[in-house]
Formats: C-alpha cells, structure tokens, sequence
C-alpha cells in the first residue's frame, strides 16, 4: 500500500486530509498534540500515529529511513499568530526550522516521492491594499508567524528548481469546518461563533465584534481545501508553484453572522469593540491558478455552515 506522511495530522486540517487518504492509504502522523487531539483521527489500521515533535530531527530520519512516502504534507505548525509574536524563537522552529530539515531528510529519501507539499498562509501578503490578492504579487509579511511561512515556502519551491525534488506549496485563506479548535481568542472566528452559538440556547452568549463587522474575508470550507491539496499534490503543472486556496468570493464578517443565525435559529450578544490591532480590512484571494490545474468549490458558505452546525449539535 502507498504511504503519505501528514504532519500536524491530528489538527484541525490535517485530520480531514487523513480521512480523505486513510481508506487506500497506509498514513503516518507525526503531531505533538499541544493543538491536535488524537480523538481527530480514526481508529484505523492503516493509521500509524506517532506522538512527537516535528524539530526532532532523530525522531524523523527514523520514520524517513524505515518508510518511502509517495506524498508528504507539511501542515504541523503553531498556527496562531499571537504566539509567535509571544514566543518567536520558539515558534521559529517549529514553523521554519523543521520545514527545512524535513527538506534535507525527504533530499535524502525521496525514491517514490510524488510530491511534498507545505502548507503556507495568506498572512504572507500583510496588509498591502491590492486585491483580489494574486500570487505573484509582492508580499509584506509583518508577523514571526507570517515571515516564517514565507520562508519555508520559499525553501521548499527552491527544493524543487534546485534539487529537482517534487514540491508545491498551497496558501491557505480563511479556513472554517468541524474540527477546528475555538478556544483560543485567535482561533477562526468562524469556530469561536459555533462554539458560542453551542452555548446560547441555554444562556444569553456574548461576542465581542472587533471593529464594525464590514471587515471582509475569504471563507473556505474545509472539505474543498481538502480537494485543493490532493489536485496541487497530483498535478504536473503544480511543480515548484505555489497557489492560494480560497473561494475567490470576499464575505463581510456580519453577512457571515447573520447567514449563521438564520441558519442555527440562534443568536448572540454582540458586544462592539474597536478593531483589533494590524487587523485586514479586506482580503480575498485570486483562484485563478488553481482553477487552472482543475480546482472549484463545491461547499457554498450556506451548506458549509449547515454541515459544520449539524456536526456540532
Ligand atoms: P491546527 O493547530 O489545528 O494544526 C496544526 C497541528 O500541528 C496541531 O495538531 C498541532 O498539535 C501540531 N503541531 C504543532 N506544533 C508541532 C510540533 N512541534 N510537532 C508536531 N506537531 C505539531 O491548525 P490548522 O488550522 O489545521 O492548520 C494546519 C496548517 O495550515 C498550519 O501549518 C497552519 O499554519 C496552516 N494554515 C491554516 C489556516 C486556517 O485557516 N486554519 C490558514 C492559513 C494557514
Ligand atoms: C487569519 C488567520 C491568521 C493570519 C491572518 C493573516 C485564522 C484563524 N487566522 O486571521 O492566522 O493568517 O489571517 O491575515 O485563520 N473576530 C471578531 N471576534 C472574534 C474573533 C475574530 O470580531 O472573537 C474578527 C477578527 O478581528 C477579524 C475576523 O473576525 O476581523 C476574522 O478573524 P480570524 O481570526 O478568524 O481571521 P483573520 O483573517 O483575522
């Protein structure tokens, strides 16, 4: 059976990628679990789960040496930028650190490698003012989080021109689906506001509305992220590129809110606070390029919300 490593596999998106590989696949995860939870994954045998840190380099050679992988996501990283404006030197190398030796190790093993794909972010583009944001253009990354993502992207395209390694990247816009951890005041709004509207049928439930609600993101599913990673990982076309991964579709935050109430039949407490410092006013991506190698969206913001409500209830 082929076998694909995912890192970060007990998180919130590579647990999706999991169930997507697991049925014909022999998958192997590595996460520490200090934001995954082993009880995201199946119980399954062809699920190898091994808990531990991606900057252990031993811990590493030793999976690289005893499997050959047709596919690698790279996806492990701490996600929240407010950490890594906490803790930079740690999350460095984490988010940086072990991109690059995973690198070296898949130079030095690659023999089936179909492809290594890292998982980038949108933060990269900061807040310059074009829109929709296309991957060519220049970027402005402000955060450790978001110069961290640029870098290893960077590292990992290099990979592909310099050593002839097969890697892509994907950047991911805002990503929302069952799964995703709320409790963190950085989490996805969109968990934050499940979690809450979980709480407001029995208690009056409040939401702090940083700025005015008009702040616009580019909302996806993570069923099409899914989708989108397994044609970047397939497509020849894909070599040594990086794509975004959104809609192409900019959502006001309050449409969003309100979608979302009509839908559950709930409602909660706004309390308006000004915006939150560095917040993007506007963001939505280009898909473009990833349309080009066959991506679209299947999960409308409506059904999205619908299947993320039901999964929660
Ligand atoms: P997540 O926090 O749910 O998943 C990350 C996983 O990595 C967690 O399970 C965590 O336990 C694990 N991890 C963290 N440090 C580790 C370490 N040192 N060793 C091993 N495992 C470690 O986040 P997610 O939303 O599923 O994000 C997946 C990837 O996508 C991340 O690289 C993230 O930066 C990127 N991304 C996500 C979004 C989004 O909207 N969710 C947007 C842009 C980019
Ligand atoms: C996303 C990423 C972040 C970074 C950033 C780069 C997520 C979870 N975050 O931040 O990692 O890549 O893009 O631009 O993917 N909000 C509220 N109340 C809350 C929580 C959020 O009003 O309790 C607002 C928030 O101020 C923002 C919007 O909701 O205007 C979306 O917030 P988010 O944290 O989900 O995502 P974003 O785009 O700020």
């Amino acid at each position: 059976m082929k076998k694909v490593l995912i890192t970060g596999g007990a998180g919130f998106i590579g647990s999706h990628l999991v169930d997507y590989y697991i049925e014909n696949h022999q998958v192997f995860v590595i996460d520490d679990l200090s934001m995954g939870n082993r009880l995201n994954l199946p119980d399954h045998t062809n699920l190898t789960f091994i808990e531990g840190d991606v900057c252990d380099e031993s811990l590493l050679r030793e999976i690289f040496t005893a499997n050959k992988f047709e596919y690698i996501f790279h996806l492990a990283a701490v996600a929240s930028v407010q950490d890594s404006i906490d803790r930079p030197q740690y999350t460095h190398k984490v988010n940086f650190d072990s991109t690059l030796m995973m690198l070296e190790l898949t130079k030095e093993h690659q023999d089936k490698l179909k492809r290594f794909v890292f998982t980038s972010s949108a933060a990269v583009y900061g807040d310059l003012p074009t829109l929709p944001k296309t991957e060519d253009l220049a970027v402005l990354p402000k955060t450790p989080y978001a110069i961290d993502k640029y870098a290893s992207e960077r590292y990992v395209l290099s990979y592909s021109n310099l050593y002839n390694i097969p890697t892509s990247a994907v950047r991911f816009f805002n990503v929302y689906g069952p799964r995703q951890n709320p409790l963190s005041p950085y989490s996805g709004v969109i968990s934050i506001i499940t979690d809450k509207l979980k709480r407001a049928q029995s208690e009056e439930t409040e939401f702090v509305l940083f700025g005015n609600g008009e702040q616009t993101r580019d909302f996806i599913n993570v069923k099409d992220v899914i989708n989108a990673l397994v044609i970047v990982s397939q497509s020849y076309d894909s070599l040594g590129k990086v794509y975004n991964v959104g809609t192409g579709k900019p959502v006001a935050l309050i449409d969003m809110m309100e979608l979302y109430f009509s839908i559950t039949g709930r409602k909660l407490v706004i309390i308006n606070k000004p915006s939150r410092d560095g917040d993007i006013k506007e963001s939505y991506a280009s898909i473009k390029a990833i349309q080009n190698i066959g991506f679209e969206q299947k999960v409308t913001l409506e059904q999205g919300l619908e299947k993320y409500w039901n999964s929660v209830l």
